[in-house]
């Protein structure tokens, strides 16, 4: 009998159902899930437990993660390549956030750079889903026996935060031998860019800007991207830059449109050395319309195809819900939880 291996090593990776998706998520992330599906197994979750961790409408909630999965399909994820699910829908995930809370020691997660930033912006709503959010995110790895995670700088701490429950609370201390969970490695994309606020060239682009302007969504329709592009923040120097450290807006959209059309950031640096913003904001402007139209005619296909939506999300769940269901029995046998004799 022929036994089937696992050739391909394994990527898991996830976005939050918080809100439209904009071209931040686009290109930081999924994009880069399209360039690596074809060499990994490929397991991709809308973590929408990870949504409720700050303020959030229920009625939008089940509405976006909707959305986002359909809009992982409209970038260009396979879904006869990859696994597609909801990660509430495996309960795998909590239970296996529970146990590593209960070995992560407090001063671990009192360093994550994010909750104090997005606590910061939370006031005094700021609840104790936020803060345990990292430990979440390892349990979303480390259920799926992931090699790799692609990650953005911003997640970097995350990850590590992950190999180290992993590493030193659970292996070490449950296992002399044979490792429990496997410890997963970072792919640094080198697409993997931050694109940042049309408003502040200082900040993220990010979802939950209460400012609509501050982003370009992945369906905004021509007239929205046009109002967008037009006032977004620019300077009074004269040509775009890149490398220029006071030019953040200016560096910010040569990348965008660099990532979109394709051109390296050095042509296009020659090509708009002398370029006004005018001029320069109807060109970008063109290019995100380009870029943006085949992903928003898919989408639309696609929402108004419950059926077939629904059938990706099935069949990413049945597969992840067996490995993630292995996974956590066997942590919890290795750490002595009473399990029924068959
Ligand atoms: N501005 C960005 N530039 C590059 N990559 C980005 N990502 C997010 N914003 C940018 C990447 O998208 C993936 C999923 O992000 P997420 O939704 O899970 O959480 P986030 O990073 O917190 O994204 P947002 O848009 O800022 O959401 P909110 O406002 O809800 O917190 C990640 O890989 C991230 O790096």
């Amino acid at each position: 009998m022929k036994v089937e291996m696992q050739t391909k090593k394994r990527i898991l990776s996830g976005v939050q159902p918080t809100g439209d998706l904009h071209i931040g998520n686009w290109l930081g992330a999924i994009n880069n899930w399209v360039t690596l599906q074809e060499q990994y197994e490929t397991f991709l979750c809308v973590v929408d437990l990870h949504a409720i961790t700050t303020a959030y409408d229920p009625k939008e909630l089940s509405k976006n993660t909707l959305s986002t999965a359909a809009l992982y399909v409209a970038c260009g994820i396979d879904p006869n390549e990859c696994s597609i699910f909801v990660q509430s829908q495996i309960s795998a995930h909590s239970e296996l956030c529970w146990i590593l809370n209960c070995m992560t020691p407090i001063n671990w997660m009192e360093r994550m750079i994010q909750f104090k930033e997005k606590s910061i912006q939370q006031g005094n709503n700021v609840s104790i889903g936020l803060f345990d959010y990292p430990i979440l995110m390892a349990a979303d790895i480390l259920l799926y026996d992931a090699d790799f995670v692609p990650v953005g700088e911003d997640q970097k701490q995350h990850l590590e935060l992950a190999r180290d429950i992993a590493q030193q609370r659970i292996n070490a201390k449950f296992s002399k031998n044979k490792n429990i969970l496997k410890i997963p490695q970072s792919i640094i994309m080198k697409n993997g860019s931050k694109i940042m606020s049309l408003i502040d060239g200082s900040k993220k682009m990010s979802k939950s800007d209460p400012n609509e302007g501050s982003r370009i969504n992945l369906l905004d329709p021509p007239e929205i991207i046009t109002k967008k592009i037009k006032r977004a923040k620019s300077d009074s120097f004269n040509g775009i830059e890149f490398h220029n450290p006071d030019r953040a807006e200016s560096r910010n959209l040569l990348m965008i449109y660099s990532l979109l059309s394709g051109k390296e950031i050095s042509q296009c640096e020659n090509e708009f050395s002398n370029t006004g913003w005018g001029t320069f904001k109807k060109l970008i402007t063109e290019q995100l319309i380009e870029s943006l139209e085949p992903i928003q005619e898919k989408y639309k296909v696609l929402i108004n195809d419950p059926y077939q939506l629904n059938n990706i999300l099935q069949e990413g769940k049945d597969k992840a819900e067996d490995l993630a269901n292995k996974t956590l029995k066997r942590v919890k046998s290795k750490l002595g939880f009473f399990e029924m004799e068959k």
